[in-house]
């Protein structure tokens, strides 16, 4: 019952999270070689476009054993334009390893992932890496965590050494030392600890039993006497405490050289729960309501499918935790968000893109399968037909939207099933036509987003697209009521045309869309015709009287008409109501909305001045200014069509040590003196006839 550990590497980009994933599979005998980043040899980053950036684009899922235990470990993505891959991982895991840059202490990143991995309830350990780095200082950082995370962070190890000759670790828990050989193999050796070092182990020990003793009032009372407390009672507490969510142990080591792996491996198993440990998932019914799922082997079938991958050559792919019940290779289930029956074929456990076979996976434990037809990323399978959904993960919504073109006729067959494949594999990008222009568009979290989505339209599907410059999504919306009287009426003879409504309209709520209310009294226009209004006055607000955008947030209200017996028809009534939007619309003060997105810059103190002077030339609004470990983070608010080419000027100013991440805040209403600007760009395709 105890054997499973479903762990996630997550911090902060470059930090060093998929180098240790490497060690680990290394020490725990998955791989008989040493994958390193540098030379594009790991089992995770295993695509061409994360070797070529040197950095990790998918979450990555290996299985491997160590100590009699099994570990389903996950290496995710540190740069924000792929959190989707890293949100779906914390979703699945029972706990997570924050890998923090021993040089750095915690970066912004570290901040957010440990927010996530709150949010879902994991258990957490942290491992400081990069010790052997320049200026690299365990105990900086490890004040850093404090100072974010708070005192429950402690250490349960110290490194003997620093810098270039860091060595090994001295272990708090049963006071100990041991060194590495260089780039060795298998357990360190284990030394007295260092003279130096004593004084300074008594003292981070007695911080660490504080902690552990406050997880079990009979330890507290015995540590408190003085008495003598074994190996198994400090692991028994700290483990509670882990658990439960407000003990978060620190280790070190240097994951390159294979260092203080092995003991990361010791301090999965002991101090991290396993899913019966963590006990039940909670999962939706029917109605929205909460649920728990047990982690029961012998329960019937719930799996969590939280990665598809999609491969024109290996089909399509994918990666669930079996929540409760037991997943057999060669059987069948119901994929109940489809409503479609799915047969299994073989099932295995995965080390990056290879599968194990396996013939069952139970309750608590992570595996892949292939062929399966309809089934995604963030759906639910099941035994047999259930109301039962996992809830969305809370994602940052796509945008920065490019319009794309195909280079050639057959180009663009292969896009539009590259697209859509792909898009499949990832949550925060969304695909779509522009109804204003026709164009393609393609929606991310950033540029980068965007542009590995369009490496991979090419080096997987062939597909080779140009992207244009992203456009501004502009709405528009009214400030007062107005309202209009429409008459459409057509004879040519035969049968004519007849269709006559007045609406009255005014500003809706926020993000409320249109809403229409309908307060005909009597039949003077039959019950039958007034979806049709509706449904003209939908058409109409897809294209604004002001520049051709889309309209936000207006109620309308149908109040009069008239109808013929014969002569009216749902056409003519979508016609008139159209008609009476737009001539309502444009006595009702109508006005242009643009985006505003909240930024989150990060970038060092000597050029905060600069990034701030940069951010006022671009109509921003400065929220907030706070030290993040080494670097300043700026917050403020900018309009989308100001940021676009942040980016590059971002990186000139700062040499490249600036980052940013934005979010869509809401919409505001366009500065009079740019209005003329906008209107004239205009959102209507060229030759268009004005509204
Ligand atoms: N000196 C030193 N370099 C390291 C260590 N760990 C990782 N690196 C180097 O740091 C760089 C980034 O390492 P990765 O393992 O790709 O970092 P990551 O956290 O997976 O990065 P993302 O996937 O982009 O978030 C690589 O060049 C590694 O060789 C370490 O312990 N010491
Ligand atoms: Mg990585």
């Amino acid at each position: 019952m105890d054997r499973i550990r479903n762990v996630a590497l997550i911090g902060h980009r470059g930090s060093g999270k998929t180098s240790l994933y490497e060690a680990m599979l290394f020490e725990g005998g998955a791989v008989n070689r040493l994958g390193r980043v540098d030379d594009g040899s790991t089992v995770s980053d295993h695509e061409s476009d994360e070797r070529q950036r040197g950095q990790s684009i998918d979450a990555c899922v290996s299985h491997l054993a160590h100590a009699g235990r099994e570990i389903n470990l996950i290496d995710t993505p540190g740069d924000p334009s792929f959190v989707a891959g890293t949100a779906a991982a914390l979703r699945v895991a029972d706990s997570a390893v924050m890998v923090v840059n021993g040089a750095a202490g915690v970066e912004v990143h570290t901040e957010r992932l440990w927010e996530r991995a709150d949010a879902e309830g994991l258990a957490r350990l942290v491992f400081v890496n990069m010790l052997d780095r320049e200026r690299a200082d365990f105990f900086a950082a490890l004040d850093s965590l404090k100072s974010a995370f708070g005192p429950h962070v402690v250490a349960t190890e110290i490194p003997i050494g620093g810098e270039h000759d860091v060595r090994g670790v001295v272990d708090l828990i049963d006071m100990e030392a041991f060194v590495y050989a260089e780039g060795g193999r298998g357990r360190a050796e284990r030394i007295p600890i260092p003279d130096e070092l004593r004084a300074r182990a008594a003292e981070y020990r007695e911080k660490l039993m504080d902690e552990v003793a406050e997880n079990s009032d009979e330890l507290m009372e015995r540590y408190l006497d003085g008495d003598a407390i074994d190996h198994e009672e400090i692991i028994a507490a700290l483990k509670r405490g882990v658990t439960e969510g407000h003990l978060f142990p620190v280790t070190c080591g240097v994951a390159t050289k294979n260092l203080g792996t092995d003991r990361l491996l010791d301090a999965i198993v002991e101090d991290l729960p396993s899913p019966q440990m963590r006990g039940p998932l909670e999962m939706f019914d029917g109605d929205g309501d909460a649920i728990e799922i047990a982690p029961d082997s012998d329960g019937p079938l719930v799996a969590y499918v939280f990665k598809t991958t999609a491969d024109p050559y290996t089909g399509r792919i994918n990666y669930f935790r079996v929540c409760s019940g037991t997943m057999r290779s060669d059987s069948q289930a119901v994929n109940v968000s489809e409503h479609q029956k799915e047969r299994i074929g073989q099932i295995g456990q995965p080390l990056g893109t290879d599968l194990m076979p396996v013939a069952a996976l139970g309750a608590g434990d992570i595996g892949a399968v292939a062929k399966l037809k309809e089934t995604r990323a963030g759906e639910v399978l099941c035994d047999e037909e259930r109301a039962i959904s996992a809830g969305p993960l809370d994602l940052p919504s796509p945008v920065m939207a490019f319009s794309y073109e195909a280079k050639s006729r057959s180009d663009e067959e292969k896009a539009a099933t590259a697209v859509r494949r792909l898009s499949e594999e990832d949550p925060t990008l969304d695909v779509h036509r522009d109804p204003q222009t026709g164009e393609q568009i393609i929606a991310g979290l950033t540029q980068v987003h965007v542009e590995v989505l369009v490496e991979r339209m090419k080096s997987r599907f062939g597909a080779v697209v140009e992207l244009h410059p992203p456009r501004v999504p502009y709405r528009e919306t009214i400030r007062r009521p107005a309202a209009a009287h429409a008459r459409y009426k057509k004879q040519t003879g035969g049968r004519g045309q007849f269709a006559d409504c007045a609406i009255e309209i005014e500003p809706g709520d926020d993000d409320r869309g249109l809403e229409f209310v309908d307060k005909i009294k009597g039949a003077a226009i039959p019950g039958g015709f007034i979806p049709s209004v509706e449904k003209g006055v939908e058409e109409a607000m897809q294209h604004g009287t002001l520049a051709g955008y889309p309209v936000k947030d207006v109620r309308v209200r149908l109040v009069d008409g008239k109808h013929h017996d014969t002569d009216s028809s749902e056409m003519a009534f979508k016609i008139a109501g159209a008609m009476a939007f737009k001539e309502a619309m444009g006595e009702a003060d109508p006005v242009l909305l643009e985006p505003i997105l909240e930024l989150a810059i990060d970038c060092p103190e000597d050029v905060v001045g600069d990034v701030i002077g940069d951010l006022n030339s671009r109509r921003g609004r400065p929220l907030g200014m706070e030290a993040k470990g080494l670097m300043t983070q700026i917050r403020a608010e900018v309009p989308m069509a100001e940021v676009l080419d942040l980016a590059p000027e971002l990186r000139s100013i700062s040499g490249g040590r600036a980052e940013f991440t934005m979010e869509f805040a809401r919409y505001e209403e366009v500065p009079e003196q740019l209005v003329e600007k906008v209107i004239e760009a205009g959102a209507r395709p060229a030759g268009a006839a004005a509204p």
